[in-house]
């Protein structure tokens, strides 16, 4: 262990690891309180998730106006959003402009990968060091990796062996890609794959899908927002803002009161029909409160949804292989769409279902399956993330006694509050595991303001060691955990459920999300707070 590192030798008070809404936010706070503080991008600009995933067709599901930062009156003020959900370009153009505003790049160190981060005991920090070997130490470090932002190739043999064009979605080329007459292959068919396809299946010569799962998948309804609309959403963020604080996962939709078979088989229908015509998250976060518990209820709007898909695509065979049969409506993430559905009535589409005939390998010019040989231009994997976790897992994350993050977490993670590990001190998550992953800004700026309440303590107080006790740890995970039960979501299969195929380890569902509301979290850590941080350890 490193004992030079004492006190006053630290590089920096903070070190941020991400320079995505999380980081950028954290940043502008930790100044604010006259600290210094680097922040570390692998990339070359800021935006995180928005910086990586420009796969075309990539935009918000969320409200755009809903997703931005909210903490700042000039910001909202100066910016205007195009669309109702704004595609991704227009997305990386406003968190440049806020990065701009506040004048953040100074202390952005960019291209700068983090490789390991090891907890030094005596000298109460943290060494810091980057794939090229260039190291910090810094007194606390705040990770702000972001729950989707390792992304997961397929372990499809001959992944390697393609000779075309291949892309994950989420590593996609700075340059513009040209789809036209090629023939594309898409493999995945989660929210990414869906935005993807709808995109590549304008202009694609040929377009292949292949389909493990098929994904419940609800309109977007898109649409432009003009000059007086601006103005009017714009005179509305105060009362937009204070209803996202209210409702469960702070997005502009919250849970019907009604429970399914409260009201009559017409009126589900019709409140059904209404939500299945309303732009964004309403028909999964605005459905009867027990759509996600009954499941027979669930069964019911499973069965409106598959009927909606068997009246939008012409060839019912096709129709049946997209409509899933393993888990029911908005029980995994449900991807919005934009005549997703209809692409499947096009000639140049084409879908190729490998639970029935399953990808034996990738060739050197396409994708064997057990029934064809198809030979490609090139191949997208919308494959996806090794979700929450994944990003700590890639980083060699070191606490007290060189306890790696990883072995700690073997059986799921364990957090105090979601920003905290015992055995890992003076290391603040931000939308870490046991987060809610709702509107997920609007849990950025809670949970970056609680870490900067701690951090301003820390300041003030002259703290040099912070630490998550164990009994804090357990009794908030226990929490996080029977939140868990009785959902009928965590009896499925997906990222938020941890299981990723493709990731050794990875096979076995954990309570890896707080299934709570937002305003019950933020109480949890508000009195936390007040009762000068409860189940931490300061010194
Ligand atoms: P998802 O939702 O995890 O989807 C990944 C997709 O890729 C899904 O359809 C997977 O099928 C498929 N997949 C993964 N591995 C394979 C292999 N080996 N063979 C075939 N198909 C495979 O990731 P997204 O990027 O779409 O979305 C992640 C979140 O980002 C999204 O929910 C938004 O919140 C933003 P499977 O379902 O595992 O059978």
């Amino acid at each position: 262990m490193d004992a030079s590192a004492t006190a006053a030798s630290t590089d920096f008070d903070a070190i941020i690891i991400g320079a995505g809404m999380s980081g950028m936010y954290q940043l502008h706070r930790l100044r604010e309180l006259g600290l210094r503080v680097r922040v570390l991008e692998a990339g070359t600009g800021v935006g995180g998730t928005w910086y990586w995933n420009r796969y075309p067709g990539a935009r918000f599901d969320s409200e755009s106006y809903s997703y931005q930062f909210s903490f700042s009156k000039e910001l909202l003020a100066e910016w205007d959003w195009t669309e109702h959900f704004a595609p991704q370009p227009e997305t990386l153009r406003y968190l440049n402009f806020v990065a701009d505003k506040l004048d953040l790049r100074r202390d952005i160190q960019f291209q700068s990968r983090v490789a390991s981060a090891h907890w030094q005991e005596a000298g109460r920090c943290w060494r810091v060091t980057l794939e090229d070997g260039r190291s910090y130490v810094t007194r606390f470090l705040i990770t702000a990796v972001g729950p989707l932002s390792a992304p997961t190739m397929p372990n499809i043999p001959g992944v390697e062996d393609f000779k075309g064009e291949s892309c994950h979605t989420a590593r996609w080329p700075h340059e513009p890609v040209s789809f036209e007459g090629k023939r594309v292959a898409v493999i995945g068919t989660g929210a990414t794959g869906i935005q993807t396809i709808q995109e590549v299946a304008k202009t694609a010569g040929s377009l292949t899908v292949f389909q493990r799962t098929p994904n419940w998948c609800a309109p977007l309804h898109n649409a432009k927002i003009t000059r007086e609309e601006m103005a009017t959403l714009r005179a509305g963020y105060d009362e937009m803002f204070q209803r996202c604080q209210e409702t469960f996962s702070c997005f502009l939709h919250t849970a019907d009161p009604r429970n399914t078979f409260d009201v009559s088989e017409a009126e589900r229908q019709a409140f059904w029909e209404k939500l299945y015509s309303e732009p964004g998250f309403g028909i999964w976060v605005g459905n009867f409160k027990d759509m996600l518990t009954n499941r027979e209820a669930n069964a019911e709007v499973s069965k409106f949804i598959a009927n909606k898909i068997r009246s939008r695509v012409k060839d019912p065979k096709v129709a049946e292989k997209l409509i899933p049969t393993n888990h029911g409506f908005g029980t995994r993430r449900v991807p919005l769409e934009t005549k997703y559905y209809e692409v499947y009535n096009q000639d140049n589409v084409t879908l190729v279902d490998i639970r029935e005939t399953p990808i034996e390998r990738i060739t050197e010019t396409g994708i064997q399956t057990t029934a064809a040989q198809y030979d490609f231009d090139m191949i997208i994997y919308a494959t996806g993330f090794d979700a929450i976790t994944g990003s700590f897992d890639r980083i060699d994350i070191r606490g007290v006694n060189g306890m790696a993050l990883k072995d700690r977490w073997e059986m799921g993670p364990e957090t105090y509050l979601g920003v905290l590990v015992d055995g890992f001190p003076n290391m603040m998550m931000l939308i870490g595991p046991h987060m809610a992953l709702g509107n997920i800004p609007r849990s950025i700026e809670y949970n970056v303001d609680w870490v900067t309440g701690l951090m301003r303590t820390a300041r003030d107080r002259g703290l040099t060691r912070l630490e998550a006790t164990k009994d804090g740890v357990t009794a908030w995970t226990d929490h996080v955990k029977s939140l868990a039960e009785g959902l009928l979501t965590f009896e499925v299969d997906s990222w938020m459920t941890g299981v990723n195929r493709n990731v050794a380890g990875k096979q076995v569902r954990t309570v890896a999300r707080y299934a709570g509301s937002a305003p019950d979290y933020r109480a949890k850590c508000d009195d936390v707070a007040a009762k000068g941080y409860e189940g931490l350890v300061l010194a």
